[in-house]
């Protein structure tokens, strides 16, 4: 009942907490519906992250985004999506650290950009991201693979 839901991503700086960051999310009662864990080409990550394109940070988060593999797992849960960002703290890791040493991103964060972990920041940003890394057949989106076009 009430169930929700959600896109987290393992970020590069955090696939070595992998099995600490799976007890905290079974701990908090999420399941996890899929789960994998791949190497994204650079316009993969910018067709993702597109929204930010503007940014003055985008370069630096597409190449840390694609600095090594990372985990994306589909949550499942109560609220998902709001219960996800509140475990994972603020974008900065400094002000994570401020608001809790629990938050997961103060626990395996390292500044304001290796942050450990993505949670989506709606239902429909989640549905989004879901189809992103598990719509296709391949999972990672092939629609985007290869195009640069669509990508900025
Ligand atoms: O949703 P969330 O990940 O918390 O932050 P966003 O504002 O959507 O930014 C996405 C991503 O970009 C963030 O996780 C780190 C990076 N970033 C950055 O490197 N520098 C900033 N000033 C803001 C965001
Ligand atoms: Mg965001």
């Amino acid at each position: 009942k009430n169930q929700e839901r959600t896109l987290a991503i393992i970020k590069p700086d955090a696939v070595r907490h992998l099995g600490d960051i799976i007890s905290a999310v079974y701990e908090n009662g999420f399941n996890i519906a899929r789960m994998r864990m791949v190497k994204l080409a650079q316009n993969e990550v910018m067709y993702f992250y597109s929204e930010h394109k503007t940014k003055d940070f985008f370069p630096r988060l597409c190449e840390f985004m694609t600095s090594g593999p990372l985990v994306a797992m589909e949550l499942v849960g109560p609220d998902a999506v709001n219960r996800w960002r509140s475990m994972i703290g603020p974008t900065d890791t400094q002000r994570a650290r401020e608001q809790g040493s629990h938050l997961l991103r103060a626990r395996f964060g390292t500044d304001g950009t290796r942050n450990a972990l993505h949670g989506s920041d709606s239902a429909s940003s989640a549905q989004r991201e879901i189809s992103f890394f598990f719509g296709s057949k391949y999972g990672v989106n092939t629609a985007c693979y290869n195009d640069t076009t669509c990508c900025i």
